[in-house]
């Protein structure tokens, strides 16, 4: 039968993109649901329909425990807390969470899932399934053909974060914050909210809160959510977050260390026929991917792949993708999708 879909923080940066998202695909829904807090109740979304669901408008629905009653499918992006707060209801009720936030994914009982890596991991799933970390998704996407090529043992990335990755008010910022710049707004006068200093020309190493070893939480996820879905605890991974002024897509320059050769050309045949990677690679005439130019796309997008002999088996890449869509709410309903095969 087809699923009743729930979209739980649907007024959110990621809730648009699930509707956008779930009309691209045709998700196969009898129904969708918006649901948000009861400050965004009663507001219409527009909607393009999706399966049996015609084009129109949605009502937001405030979210309560007794929302999901008949869902099939509850994709969630409010945060943590809310989400720590609806697991029991939602799975009371019968329906599977696809979750966006960090709640659980690294708990034992909740399969972490890109489909293009470990799709076979959502069938143990009890209830909830977790989305990985946006910055995770599109380096995992990117790795897994090569880690069929030769075992990787090391990961050094440095990621070039969009604005957006913050949400919705984070890519206001950046836009206002840009224009009071350029009309000769001092940094004392400039509105500041979203992240710890200006991102308007700037680049801020500095994404979630500093951990007790003076990393952050988003590089602590890097590292940790990599190697649940790679299935491989011995993978070793450093990481840098950086965000830029970038308002949509997220950049990694990432330094692949193997067991065993792997030539450049082989990583670059593996990564064309690999699904959901499309290799934009001819220095010779300046191709290689651009956040800027990317928004709204769906793959996620290699270049510049080249040796890197600063150890035996090594190989540089960069890596793009929107990760508001294969970030984020494209993998989740991706998940989705495999839930109904
Ligand atoms: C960012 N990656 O760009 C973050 C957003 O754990 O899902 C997503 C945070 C998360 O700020």
């Amino acid at each position: 039968a087809n699923p009743v879909v729930a979209v739980a923080g649907a007024t959110g940066a990621v809730g648009a993109e699930f509707l956008r998202v779930l009309h691209d695909l045709d998700f196969p829904a009898r129904e969708v649901r918006a649901l948000a807090s009861a400050r965004s109740a009663g507001k219409k979304l527009a909607f393009d329909g999706c399966g049996h669901v015609p084009a129109g408008e949605l009502t937001v629905q405030e979210m309560r425990p007794e929302s999901f009653e008949g869902v099939d499918i509850a994709l969630f992006s409010c945060g943590a807390g809310v989400s720590k707060q609806m697991r029991e209801a939602v799975t009371a009720a019968g329906a599977v969470m696809i979750d966006n936030s960090s709640a659980f994914r690294m708990d034992a009982d909740v399969p972490l899932v890109v489909p293009e890596v470990n799709p076979g991991d959502i069938a143990w799933h009890s209830g909830v399934i977790a989305n990985p970390n946006c910055s995770t998704i599109q380096m995992v996407v990117a790795l897994k053909p090569l880690y069929d090529l030769a075992r990787i043992t090391r990961v050094v990335v440095s990621t070039y974060q969009a604005a957006s990755g913050a949400g919705a008010p984070a890519m206001a910022e950046l836009y206002d914050q840009t224009r009071e710049f350029l009309d000769g707004k001092a940094d004392d006068e400039l509105t500041v909210e979203a992240f710890q200093h200006r991102i308007a020309f700037n680049c801020i190493p500095h994404i979630d809160k500093f951990l007790d070893d003076d990393s952050t939480k988003e590089e602590w996820k890097m590292v940790v959510e990599t190697k649940k879905i790679m299935g491989d605890e011995g993978i070793r991974v450093a990481a840098t977050c950086v965000r830029v002024p970038v308002l949509r897509c997220h950049g990694e320059a990432v330094n692949v260390e193997f067991a065993d050769e792997v030539s450049v050309e082989a990583a670059r045949a593996a990564l064309a026929a690999a699904p959901g990677v499309t290799v934009l690679d001819d220095v010779a005439n300046n191709v290689y991917p651009m956040p800027g130019l990317l928004a709204g796309t769906n793959d996620t997008y290699v270049g510049r792949i080249r040796r890197d002999d600063t150890v035996e088996h090594g190989l540089a890449l960069w890596v793009v993708a929107d990760q508001i869509r294969k970030g984020a709410a494209l993998n989740a309903v991706q998940i989705a999708q495999l839930l109904l095969s």
